[in-house]
């Protein structure tokens, strides 16, 4: 019922001329798959280049933020008119790096959320409990509280056109991973609250999971029943090994 998203993550990586070559490799690699949403996420110096390479293909390009006013004085951010301006159509927000570094909260993720929908373009809203919220047994109430102040706000109607990608931290860059089971027992939990949230929407939204998922691991992730697709870090910088997820994900 639900078609698995596959969307990569590059972070601060990829130069512009990096970015273009990886993606004309890329659209060749995945041509004429249309059972997998293809999505990658790029650094704000290569969206521009990057949509104009993957025009006509069946890949979509994501930014890993935005600034949610329209224009103004706020120096060195960038807004979500300008993103939908270049053919932007997917905007990652709340990766558990913003949060941790940049010290995003909740409510300034939701300000986000807002702002990407009223431009037309699709939130990935990404959520995830720490290691110790996880040995705390506190999993269930973060990523719960994380959603609720998220999509604070947000209708059912809206909330057809978001994504949420389920990272546990502990999980990130760290080469770990969580096992299938674990992965689909926190994927239910969370669709439990979007259905208290948005009712019936809630067994059409898309849940990825993200998190050191790789060629290796995700058929057996994406098997899942409450799994819906891929949110992809390091795998995701090679066309080879994204492809590979792509394929598992069919
Ligand atoms: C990872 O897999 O490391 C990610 O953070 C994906 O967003």
């Amino acid at each position: 019922m639900r078609t698995n998203v596959i969307a990569g993550n590059w972070k601060m990586n990829k130069t512009n001329a990096e970015a273009v070559e990886m993606l004309t490799e890329l659209k060749g690699l995945v041509k004429g798959i249309e059972d997998v949403k293809i999505i990658i996420g790029a650094p704000f110096t290569a969206l521009s280049d990057a949509v104009r390479t993957v025009e006509g293909s069946n890949i979509a390009i994501a930014a890993e933020n935005v600034y949610p006013k329209a224009s103004g004085a706020y120096t060195g951010e960038v807004s979500p008119t300008m993103l939908k301006a270049i053919g932007v159509k997917y905007v990652i927000l709340g990766h558990s790096e913003r949060r941790e570094y940049f010290h995003e909260s909740n409510e300034f993720i939701n300000e986000k959320v807002k702002a990407v929908l009223e431009n037309e373009m699709t939130p990935i809203l990404c959520i995830g409990e720490k290691l110790e919220d996880r040995e705390n047994g506190k999993t269930a109430i973060v990523t719960e509280t994380q959603i609720r102040e998220g999509l604070a706000g947000i209708t059912p109607e809206q909330a057809k056109n978001i994504i949420v990608a389920y990272e546990p931290v502990w999980a990130i860059g760290t080469g770990k991973t969580a096992t299938p089971e674990m992965a689909q027992e926190t994927h239910k939990q969370i669709r439990e609250v979007l259905k208290d949230m948005f009712g019936t929407v809630a067994e059409e939204m898309i849940i990825q999971y993200g998190g050191s998922m790789k060629p290796g691991n995700a058929k057996e992730l994406l098997a899942q029943p409450d799994i819906d697709g891929g949110l992809i870090g390091g795998a995701s910088l090679e066309a080879d090994s994204f492809a590979q997820i792509i394929s598992a994900a069919r």
